[in-house]
């Protein structure tokens, strides 16, 4: 009967793992090499923020059923709940999971179960962790068991899914993952599937891939109908009408810690193979430049420019800035020579929407933030030198823009107005 448990990497995973196995009657150790971390676990406190957690961690600290170490120590379960960034080359970072094997290999004993829960790239519990672990002298398979059991929870839900998702365990054998079952079935309502090692580090990779490849799609329509100036909103919520299609939405690119980063990690072992998901990375990396393309195209012959970013975040109603599109964007802008302001109520509380429109030029509103739901247009025209809009997001209401005399623009739906360079074009750019 496995009754203690070790779990190394005490983060947004690994730290709500531990103390729900705690609360389920198991003895845990949290292994965190931060000594600022274990030492604030230890005092019943958090050194995250995640809604519940600190409440729990006080609770089983206050038991004795976790405690917070720096070292390694001998357990009958180990849990490796480390980051796996992704490099420059856009490859997995997997120091962090070499060294957390390592660390278990000297207090490895027979009988002992590893469970990897960082997600990596296809093969790595078969060619990293459990060659690291052998070198203990210890047989995988038949001294020890090794599975996979990868981690697919949503920050600020964190506990509640740890719970109710099922969960996918691949082993390296039948046993290995038939008794990882036997612990997750302590703690989880879902269903738990049991495959093997490299199945179970494909599916996790493949639930984000499948959402980037979708989106890609999105992305892809939203040019193709600016070509022929069509509405892709417009195009694919008739298209979603069908019973079989489900397109998701354009946008100014994909960010967050999961989506644009998981899919590297099967192109990276499989280049030759992943040309679809690697050309989809490609499309909703490219949709920053598309978007400052599309917004120097509105400020074209205003002399020194002035553009104000509305929405910073990664995506709506979060204060989240990972990856986000819309920090390239501004970036990319700056490059070009203009000036940009940036305005988010989550990202930046501080900036007020007057200051940060004040003399604009053109506004762009990156991200749907609900607070953008309410901008009243001529309020803001009264502050602005130029009105003119660009949408990057989806938008019921544009007409009052319009009305109140803005030029608009919006991401997929070629020029609701005429182009400034079609105008320049007609030579009929008598309005700057
Ligand atoms: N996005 C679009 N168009 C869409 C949907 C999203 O451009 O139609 C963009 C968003 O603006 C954002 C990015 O994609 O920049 C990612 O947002 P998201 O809401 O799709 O995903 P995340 O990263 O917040 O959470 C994902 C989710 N994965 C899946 O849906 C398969 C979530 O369920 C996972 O728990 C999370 O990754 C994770 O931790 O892996």
């Amino acid at each position: 009967m496995d009754s203690k448990i070790a779990v190394l990497g005490l983060g947004y995973i690994g730290l709500p793992t531990a103390s729900i196995l705690a609360v389920n009657g198991f003895w845990v150790v949290g292994i965190d090499i931060n000594a600022q971390a274990v030492e604030i676990i230890n005092n019943g406190h958090v050194h995250i923020y995640e809604p519940g957690l600190e409440t729990l961690v006080r609770a089983v600290t206050f038991s004795g059923h976790l405690v917070a170490r720096r070292e390694v120590e001998p357990a009958d379960v180990f849990i490796i709940a480390v980051p796996t960034p992704i490099t420059s080359q856009k490859t997995a970072d997997l120091t962090a999971v070499s060294a957390a094997s390592e660390a278990i290999m000297p207090v490895l004993r027979e009988g002992n179960l590893v469970i990897l829960e960082s997600t990596v790239p296809p093969r790595t519990t078969l060619d990293l962790v459990t060659p690291i672990l052998e070198k203990s002298g210890l047989k995988a398979g038949e001294d020890f068991q090794v599975v996979h059991a990868p981690e697919r929870v949503l920050p600020g839900q964190i506990l509640k899914e740890l719970v109710q998702n099922d969960r996918v365990i691949g082993g390296i054998d039948q046993a290995s993952a038939e008794r990882a079952r036997e612990i997750y079935n302590r703690f989880v309502s879902g269903d738990i599937h049991l495959t093997d090692a490299t199945t179970a580090e494909l599916v996790k990779l493949v639930e984000n891939t499948y959402r980037d490849v979708n989106i890609a799609l999105a992305n892809e329509l939203a040019l193709v109908s600016d070509k022929f100036k069509t509405d892709v909103w417009e195009v694919i919520r008739l298209a979603n009408k069908h019973p079989r299609v489900n397109i998701l939405q354009p946008g100014p690119g994909v960010g967050g810690h999961c989506i644009p980063v998981d899919p590297w990690f099967i192109i990276e072992r499989a280049p030759c193979e992943a040309q679809l998901i690697k050309a989809s990375r490609m499309r909703n990396d490219g949709m920053p430049e598309h978007v400052c393309e599309s917004i120097m195209d509105m400020v074209l012959g205003i002399l020194d420019p002035k553009i104000t970013i509305l929405g910073v975040a990664y995506k709506a109603n979060v204060d989240d800035v990972r990856e986000s599109p819309a920090l390239e964007l501004i970036d990319l802008l700056r490059s070009r020579g203009v000036q940009v302001k940036a305005h988010d109520p989550y990202v930046y509380p501080s900036m007020s929407l007057e200051e940060a429109v004040e003399d604009a030029d053109c506004l762009a509103i990156i991200v749907n933030h609900q607070d953008y739901a309410e901008l009243d247009p001529v309020d803001i025209a009264v502050r602005m030198r130029n009105g003119r809009l660009f949408l990057a997001i989806m938008s019921k209401n544009i007409q009052p823009w319009i009305d109140a005399g803005y030029m608009v623009r919006q991401l997929g739906c070629g020029w609701t107005e005429p182009a400034p360079s079609e105008l320049i074009e007609q030579n009929l750019f008598s309005w700057v």
